[in-house]
């Protein structure tokens, strides 16, 4: 009778070896399907948040093809805009810049043109605000309301004949990094704090070194080589900062991947990229 009971206590132990071997494979089994699972959701939804990003870029595209039909040229990315009107006489290239779009301009007239309430500023637009500016117009109650229709006083706020705005901006992500009223626009990544950059070719004039120079210390992005033509030579670059919330330096961009560019530029979203440039 002893022995009997030894081995059937021997067979319990043999078998509660075997169900805690089991368990730990089955423990294991288990915590690598939760990874793989987990980092499957993530880059799920990196991609998801990469593909919303690049089709609002897609759209600012639109606004601006649209922007472009009425205007006849794409928007600058940099002029300074006078709320008193003798300031104007100043500044040749701007008033040049806004006969351009608007040939029958009246500088004579002082206006509240950031809508703060006073006709005294002075307002310096790069080119992440004319990019807002030209597209969305003037602003109301935080929204965009675009242009008057009236050639002399196109940044007049009433009447309801008017032109634009040429995208459907969405009010909360406007941001002003440089508190002047004017706004600039950030993408779609959560967190975003960036507003996505636009320079303008000036209808294949040129890009202007000093519109990117203090966003991009390389300059805009260029085909070939360091010293080459720029990506979209003859309309502009929309850059988003992408998921870092960092241009990076600009310059020489390679698709295939001969360049040397930072890390901080290879998240950027552009409209001379399928998606990210890295
Ligand atoms: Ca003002
Ligand atoms: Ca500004
Ligand atoms: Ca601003
Ligand atoms: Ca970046």
């Amino acid at each position: 009778m002893r022995c009997n009971e030894r081995i059937r206590s021997e067979q319990r132990s043999v078998r509660a070896a075997f169900t805690l071997i089991e368990l730990l494979v089955v423990i294991s089994i288990v915590a690598i399907l939760s990874a793989l699972l987990l980092g499957g959701i993530q880059s799920a939804t990196v991609a998801v948040a990469n593909t919303k990003a690049a089709n609002e870029l897609n759209s600012l595209s639109t606004g601006l093809a649209q922007f472009h039909s009425e205007f006849g040229m794409y928007p600058p990315s940099s002029i300074v805009l006078y709320e008193v009107a003798a300031n104007w006489s100043g500044d040749v290239r701007s008033t040049a810049l806004i006969r351009k779009y608007w040939p029958d301009f009246n500088f004579a007239v002082d206006r509240d043109i950031n809508g703060d309430g006073d006709k005294s500023d002075t307002l310096t637009l790069d080119g992440r605000e004319c990019l807002v500016f030209f597209l969305g117009g003037m602003s109301k109650n935080g929204g965009a309301i675009g242009f008057a229709k009236n050639p002399a006083n196109p940044f007049s706020r009433t009447g309801s004949n008017r032109v634009g705005p040429f995208h459907e901006f969405v009010n909360n992500r406007f941001v002003d990094t440089d508190s002047d009223k004017m706004s600039e626009y950030v993408d779609t990544y959560s967190g975003q704090t960036t507003p996505i950059l636009y320079l303008s070719s000036y209808d294949g004039r040129g890009y202007r070194a000093a519109d990117a120079t203090s966003f991009l210390s390389n300059g805009p992005y260029l085909q070939g080589s360091a010293t080459g033509t720029p990506w979209k030579s003859k309309t502009y670059q929309l850059i988003s900062p992408g998921q870092d919330t960092l241009y990076g330096t600009g310059g020489w961009y390679d698709p295939d991947g001969n360049d040397a560019i930072s890390d901080d530029d290879k998240d950027n979203l552009t409209n001379f990229s399928s998606g990210r440039l890295r």
